[in-house]
């Protein structure tokens, strides 16, 4: 599962660009998965924006992921379901889901990567790893050690999000991450393809750099 460019659609930060029109520019921009993240609107509406994501995702072999809902995932046939700490939990999730059905989680501690792993999740995003206007109520940003500790306590792939940018994108792979969550970073930019390739650029060689 390659989740090095995990984009996150935000129609307030997308200038004036529809989820589904995000989803298909980063796409473009070889965006490897595409989480659907959407607090306002209703149910009915995300599950028709979910199935209109779906069909461009399965195009381009995207992952697509829900953010927050399980029935929302499981009904317009994502691929996955992103949960947070507050969210089901991943061991409830697991139970209702098909066996294959990607479940993620957020973690900021190790105590709380390690008991997400036990419980069945097949990734983590360390959340928020830098300070970030793009949620409310982020909080501080847990920084590069702390995602160091997490990336050694567990053995499922571990991505950051919060604050990750095309300056400081080489730090977060260099400090072990598996991949990289954004918003800003290509949502928010005036070309989504053009953003979305220059990060998985810098991705793909702070990755050689590492291997080094
Ligand atoms: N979860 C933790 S931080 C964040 C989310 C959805 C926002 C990330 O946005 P940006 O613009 O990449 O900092
Ligand atoms: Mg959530």
């Amino acid at each position: 599962m390659a989740l090095d460019l995990y984009v996150v659609t935000d129609e307030t930060l997308g200038r004036g660009r529809s989820h589904a029109e995000i989803a298909k520019l980063a796409c473009a921009g070889g965006a490897d998965a595409i989480q659907l993240r959407d607090k306002c609107c209703s149910m009915k509406e995300l599950c028709q924006t979910g199935r209109v994501i779906c069909e461009i995702t399965r195009k381009t072999g995207t992952l697509f992921i829900v953010n927050d809902r399980l029935d929302v995932a499981l009904a317009c046939g994502a691929d996955g379901v992103h949960l947070g700490q507050g969210d089901l939990r991943v061991d409830t999730a697991r139970q209702i889901a098909p066996r294959s059905f990607i479940i993620g989680i957020s973690v900021g501690t190790v105590a709380e990567a390690v008991a997400a792993e036990e419980a069945g999740a097949d990734y983590m995003a360390m959340s928020p790893l830098f300070s970030t206007a793009s949620k409310d109520n982020a909080g501080p940003g847990y920084g590069l050690m702390a995602l160091r500790e997490i990336r050694a306590a567990v053995s499922i792939p571990v991505i950051a999000i919060g604050g990750i940018s095309r300056e400081n994108v080489g730090a977060v792979i260099g400090a072990g991450a598996d991949g990289v969550a954004v918003i800003s970073a290509v949502v928010g930019q005036p070309d989504i393809t053009a953003a979305a390739r220059d990060l998985k650029d810098r991705i793909s060689l702070a990755k050689r750099e590492r291997r080094k």
